[in-house]
């Protein structure tokens, strides 16, 4: 046991680049979005004052009209594609133009009670800070990506997702051009096998959306105009009602009432949306195609997301449940990111079929708050000894349990602290 921890010290320590933790050596040399608020989590569990640190660094990429970019350039580096050439925005430090998913105001919540449990000094200053930040990105989401009030938000690229090439976008991100005026040189596949990788095709359409951004301006109302690819999405808006819920409660502990009560407004819109997302037929939440107007029904992780931020009745909890198990059932590492052996499922790549732990813990998180420990704690196990088997890599292939994509990953550290 001790020696897992250890080495999950040692990971958060060896990606360190100065108050910020780069997701593993090389590969991903910059600062992801989510991946630092997972990883702000983890370090909650042990040094306050960096956990502070990896979101605050974070919000130095915070573009003036409220957006949280998916990465942030602090350094240069020339081992990963597409760099801030090929993004073309204007923020003071190089970011990419689009966002990830915001799990922020949850791992602000954790940093915020575990410095209160502590006795942290400035705790409360820099919570306020950070949840000002929050606040406002959670006011671009609702209006950039939102701009109809329909409670659900959009995104405008698979990326922003944190599940590049999910079977969730094939029908949609068919319609995006597999040209580009970018070249395209991937170097991802000289660090890790491309068979485990997304496809060119799939590179060359996620370039195709960025040149098409690059040349709204980042605009987000041209954006939403031009755009060949908008999914309201359900993955990222029961991660985006949770973090609301989180971001309001500490409005409250902090006495902003005013504050509070706006995140109020905005958590009940979602909670009503997200409910009617939900397909008997399926036993899962699907999200909306906007440019086709249909449903996504590619069965994967993201329906069961929403559980995270609603409490669901009785009947609708025991069909996922069962509908969670018949997918994890056969499977030595749960839980696989796509329904097994449906066409487009594949154990090996990305984000068509391996486990994942950050997802395991917000599926976790959910069934806890759904009344579900025993399919919680049988996921929380499957994480934990598929790290202390195989290591702390990226993903797992959940047939076999083999360890797969980059090693030596930070938020699966941050996920073993967590979780263990
Ligand atoms: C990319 C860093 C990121 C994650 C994403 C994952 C992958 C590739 O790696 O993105 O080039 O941005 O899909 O969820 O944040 O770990």
């Amino acid at each position: 046991m001790t020696k897992h921890f250890d080495e999950a010290y040692r990971i958060l320590a060896a990606n360190d680049r100065g108050g910020y933790t780069v997701p593993t050596d090389r590969l991903y040399p910059f600062q992801w979005n989510w991946d630092s608020a997972f990883v702000a989590m983890g370090f909650a569990t042990f040094d306050i004052d960096r956990a502070y640190r990896e979101l605050e660094r974070l919000t130095e990429g915070q573009w003036a009209d409220g957006m949280i970019p998916h990465i942030v350039f602090h350094q240069p580096s020339d081992t990963y594609f597409p760099g801030p050439d090929v993004w073309r925005t204007s923020h003071t430090i190089p970011t990419s133009g689009i966002t990830q998913p915001p799990v922020f105001g949850m791992a602000l919540r954790a940093v915020h009670e575990a410095a209160e449990k502590a006795g942290t000094k400035n705790a409360k200053a820099r919570t306020l800070a950070l949840f000002q930040a929050g606040l406002k990105w959670h006011r671009w989401w609702y209006k950039a990506r939102d701009p109809d009030g329909t409670g659900l938000v959009a995104l405008l690229h698979p990326w922003e997702s944190g599940s590049d090439n999910s079977p969730a976008w094939d029908i949609a991100l068919a319609r995006v051009p597999t040209t580009t005026d970018t070249a395209v040189v991937r170097k991802d596949t000289g660090h890790v096998d491309a068979a485990m990788r997304p496809r060119d095709e799939d590179y060359r359409r996620f370039i195709h959306l960025v040149d098409t951004y690059a040349a709204c301006g980042w605009d987000p109302v041209k954006q939403w105009e031009k755009t060949p690819f908008k999914v309201a999405e359900v993955q990222t808006t029961g991660i985006l009602l949770k973090a609301g819920e989180d971001l309001e409660h500490i409005a409250k502990s902090l006495g902003l009432e005013a504050e509070a009560q706006e995140l109020a407004n905005y958590n009940d819109l979602t909670h009503k949306a997200l409910l009617a997302q939900w397909r008997p037929e399926l036993s899962r939440f699907v999200s909306r195609d906007l440019i086709s107007g249909e449903d996504i029904e590619a069965p994967t992780q993201a329906g069961f997301i929403p559980l995270l931020g609603l409490d669901l009745g009785g009947g609708m909890v025991d069909a996922a449940v069962a509908e969670m198990k018949l997918w994890s059932n056969d499977m030595k590492v749960a839980f696989p990111t796509t329904k097994p052996f449906v066409e487009s499922w594949e154990p090996k790549r990305y984000w068509r079929g391996p486990a994942w732990a950050i997802i395991n813990w917000l599926l976790i998180d959910g069934l806890n708050r759904n009344s579900q420990p025993e399919m919680a704690e049988a996921l929380r196990l499957s994480t934990v000894n598929a790290i202390e088997k195989e290591g702390f890599a990226e993903y797992f292939d959940p047939t076999t349990g083999e360890g797969c994509g980059g090693l030596g990953f930070s938020w699966t550290a941050a996920a073993y602290l967590w979780l263990s």
